[in-house]
């Protein structure tokens, strides 16, 4: 595949969205915005929900991939993940198909494997491989996510890189995202390797920084070029001496998407 040049970015007006605006043009890329909310000082980004095929068939018109960030970001009602999440993305692949789009980055989540629980001790690091255990209908909306691009690939030849993002944030906010934490600069990196990497088909990737902490398998993605240089151990004092240690009876504590795992669901 030539290397892509015009990307549709989904969710642009997002927190990852506005980081990764500043970030991928480094790399190279002309970027199209497109999020359900405008975005300040862009005027020419799309605003449109992922409910409407017509406006996500012109924004990906010409495009050579999408990185698709648009969607509910944390647990909500299944309605509401249902329309946004599960039927938007649905909606996003069916016009990629339509109009010869030939990659999608998809921003899927810890959350899609958040029951899984966290290595302790000399346990293994995650493999990328590990059976989806959803914790939240969020996390379901990612595990489906995965499977409609893995069938996409088979179906119709579109690639999907995805991308289990592990906690992508300026800093890491908690103890637990030591372990998961993805730097802003990473993420483009991430994203970059997901971009141009060649023959990629559909790839389940971790996204996180070389941290120290780590608890998932990052082979996947260095496989695709990717080369994390960040890692959130400075800020570890910090937030052990605020937070204390994770520990291994708080079942918060003990599974990959930790208070995700103990909310409960939010019912409508
Ligand atoms: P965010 O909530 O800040 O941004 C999501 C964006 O999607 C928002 O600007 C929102 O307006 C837009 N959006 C929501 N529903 C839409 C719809 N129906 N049509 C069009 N646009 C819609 O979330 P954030 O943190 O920027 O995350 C971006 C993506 O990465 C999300 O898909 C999230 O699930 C995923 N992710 C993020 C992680 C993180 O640590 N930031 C971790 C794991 C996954
Ligand atoms: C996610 O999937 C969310 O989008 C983000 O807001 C964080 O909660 C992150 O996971 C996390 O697990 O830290």
């Amino acid at each position: 595949m030539p290397a892509p040049r015009t990307v549709l970015l989904t969710g642009a007006a997002g927190q990852l969205g506005s980081m990764m605006r500043g970030l991928l043009p480094r790399y190279g890329y002309e970027l199209r915005l497109l999020d359900v909310r405008p975005i300040e000082g862009e005027p020419d980004a799309v605003v449109a929900d992922l409910a409407d095929r017509e406006a996500l068939r012109e924004a990906v018109r010409g495009a050579d991939a999408v990185v698709h960030l648009a969607g509910i970001s944390v647990e909500s009602t299944f309605e509401k993940i249902l329309r946004a999440n599960i039927e938007g993305t649905y909606h996003l692949y069916e016009a990629a198909r339509e109009e010869g789009v030939r990659r999608i980055v998809f921003a899927s989540s810890n959350h899609a494997v958040g029951y899984t629980p966290r290595p302790q001790g000399d346990d293994p690091l995650i493999p990328v491989d590990t059976p989806r255990r959803p914790d939240t209908f969020y996390g379901l909306s990612k595990s489906f996510g995965e499977d409609l691009a893995q069938f996409y690939w088979d179906k119709h030849g579109l690639e999907t890189v995805s991308v289990r993002i592990g906690s992508c944030f300026p800093e890491p906010r908690s103890v637990r995202s030591l372990s998961l934490w993805l730097s802003p600069e990473d993420a483009a990196r991430l994203f970059h390797a997901a971009l141009s990497a060649d023959g990629v088909g559909h790839t389940v990737v971790h996204g996180s920084s070389a941290n120290t902490r780590l608890w998932w398998d990052l082979t996947s993605a260095r496989a695709l070029g990717y080369e994390p240089r960040d890692d959130s151990e400075r800020y570890a004092a910090e937030l052990l001496a605020e937070q204390g240690p994770l520990r291994p009876d708080d079942p918060a504590h003990a599974r990959l998407g930790g208070h995700f795992v103990t909310d409960p669901p939010l019912w409508p």
